[in-house]
């Protein structure tokens, strides 16, 4: 998995309202919306005005990363939720979580991060909470995935979960991925087609979740084409740019703001995705 950078995200808590402008022009629609929208809720439906949420720097693994819990800190504000970064980091601050009364706990070392819901005793994780979110973000663009021809590139653990949750919205979803073995698992556990050239079949695609870290071309980008883009580094150019008609990226507030929304819904009675079970430690091994 990627390491998040201090370049990346550094500036987040600066641009909250450039994301949002950005994401209005792309998709009509604000992050907070699109989290709403991710996690089916009706724009205004849930209230996440007096949700106290703390963000816990973790110092395990290779440490802390500057700006980190301040920008995760930074969506959540954003979103409208009293969100405040703790000042002790790891178990420590935890429990300083829990006694400022936070309803969510955001924390991640280099391996996983999750939105602790602390009333229930469940959380949200970043993997699939980006998928969601990005998955959401090409429907809209595209006006609904059921019927239509999807690409991902990337079959790792965004990719796969982003490969199942476009297939069960009706997508035809085809993959490339430079790990076969990878591409081959996703084959047979979702049911989708592995594509064997990545240049033709990044030419023919007029809809890609590029879920890979990978740097792509811009002249194989096919006029039009619409790219919801999870993948860290970035990974498209100028002229990948100006032949899509929409790029949806960022390093971290989509992902953030759906862990957000997804882990208060669970202390809402009419939680639409209740039926879905946390991400347990399990399942995320199993997509790896
Ligand atoms: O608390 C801190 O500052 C660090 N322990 C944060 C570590 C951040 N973790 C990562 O960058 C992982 N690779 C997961 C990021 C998921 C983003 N999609």
């Amino acid at each position: 998995m990627t390491r998040l950078t201090v370049d990346l995200i550094e500036d987040i808590g600066r641009s909250m309202e450039k994301r949002d402008a950005d994401l209005i022009q792309k998709l009509g629609m604000n992050l907070r919306d699109l989290a709403l929208t991710a996690i089916c809720y009706d724009r205004g439906e849930l209230d996440l005005n007096n949700i106290r949420v703390a963000s816990v720097p973790v110092t395990s693994g290779e440490g802390v990363i500057t700006t980190f819990s301040n920008s995760v800190c930074a969506v959540t504000r954003h979103l409208g939720m009293d969100g405040f970064v703790t000042v002790n980091s790891d178990v420590a601050g935890f429990a300083e979580a829990i006694s400022d009364g936070a309803d969510l706990v955001f924390m991640a070392d280099d391996d996983q991060f999750i939105a602790y819901n602390v009333r229930e005793g469940k959380y949200a994780d970043n993997t699939r909470s980006t998928a969601i979110g990005y998955c959401a973000a090409l429907e809209v663009a595209l006006g609904g995935v059921a019927g239509k021809d999807v690409l991902v590139i990337g079959a790792g653990r965004v990719g796969s979960y982003a490969i199942k949750r476009l297939s069960s919205k009706g997508a035809n979803v085809s993959i490339v991925d430079v790990d076969a073995t990878a591409a081959e698992s996703a084959r047979k556990r979702f049911g989708a087609r592995v594509e064997s050239c990545p240049e033709d079949a990044i030419r023919n695609a007029t809809a890609i979740l590029n879920a890979s870290p990978a740097i792509i071309p811009g002249e194989w980008i096919a006029e039009g084409a619409v790219i919801a883009a999870p993948g860290v580094p970035y990974g498209f150019d100028e002229f990948g740019e100006r032949n899509a008609r929409v790029i949806i990226h960022d390093p971290l507030q989509i992902g953030v703001a759906i862990m957000a929304v997804w882990s208060v819904s669970y202390s809402s009675h009419s939680s639409p995705m209740s039926e879905l079970p946390m991400a347990s430690v399990e399942v995320l091994d199993r997509m790896r």
